[in-house]
């Protein structure tokens, strides 16, 4: 991998398979490096994007739909890419974001079922001059996934899905991984955490060097 300025990074993958485990590392791995970075997350980011997560997440009495779904991922998308994203690599900073529109295309494009047009459609929209330069996808078993976060007590709106919309994430994100194979990187996330995060190391090391 070429070295550059400053990159976007965004971490991908089903519930579970160990996002937020992999950002600290991330964020502790560019600490030590002395890498200026912004560690961020969608939906959220801002105070506004972390509004419409309340949103999005929480249980309501009535039945979110699909379409209100995917346009408030970009709504929270539209304000974290003005204030925090361009805003940063602009500065000269890497971008490090658990999730962007990959979840998107993942979750209301294949989960949903709403297709890949839709996504595409709001992607050109909201940042069509703007993609990551690595996406760095997590991946293992949905069930492994589900069993690792079993025990936490309460869940959002959208974790309480079924295994098929979890599978169906999963392969759209290896379906993805194939089509824009110049930057997503798979990790193997059913190993070890030490292993998991080897593999980590190694790509930033690659991409430092
Ligand atoms: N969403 C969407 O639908 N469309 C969009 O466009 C966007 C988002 C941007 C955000 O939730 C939700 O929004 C998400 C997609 C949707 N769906 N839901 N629900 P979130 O950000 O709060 O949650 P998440 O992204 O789904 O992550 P998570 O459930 O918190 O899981 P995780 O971050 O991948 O896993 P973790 O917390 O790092 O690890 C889980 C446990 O496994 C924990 O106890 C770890 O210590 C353990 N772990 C981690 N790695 C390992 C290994 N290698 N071995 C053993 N144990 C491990």
């Amino acid at each position: 991998m070429k070295k550059q300025l400053a990159y976007f990074i965004n971490i991908e993958g089903v519930e579970g398979v160990g996002k937020s485990t992999a950002r600290e590392y991330i964020s502790e791995y560019l600490n030590n490096a002395g890498v200026d970075f912004v560690l961020t997350r969608e939906p959220g980011g801002t105070q506004i994007a972390e509004a419409i997560r309340d949103v999005l997440l929480s249980h309501h009495t009535e039945v979110m739909s699909d379409d209100c779904e995917l346009l408030l991922m970009f709504a929270a998308r539209a304000q974290h890419i003005a204030r925090v994203i361009r805003p940063a690599l602009a500065a000269g900073k890497w971008v490090v974001c658990d999730r962007f529109t990959d979840t998107s295309y993942a979750y209301q494009g294949a989960g949903r079922g709403l297709g890949q047009q839709r996504v595409a459609g709001l992607e050109q929209w909201v940042h069509a001059d703007l993609q990551p330069d690595v996406t760095i996808l997590l991946d293992a078993p949905v069930e492994l996934g589900l069993e690792r976060i079993k025990q936490r007590s309460a869940k959002d709106r959208i974790e309480e899905e079924g295994l098929g919309f979890f599978q169906r994430i999963r392969d759209c994100y290896l379906q993805r991984a194939k089509t824009f194979s110049e930057r997503y990187r798979i990790i193997d996330a059913s190993q070890s955490l030490e292993n998991v995060q080897a593999q980590l190391a190694q790509l930033l090391q690659g991409m430092l060097a």
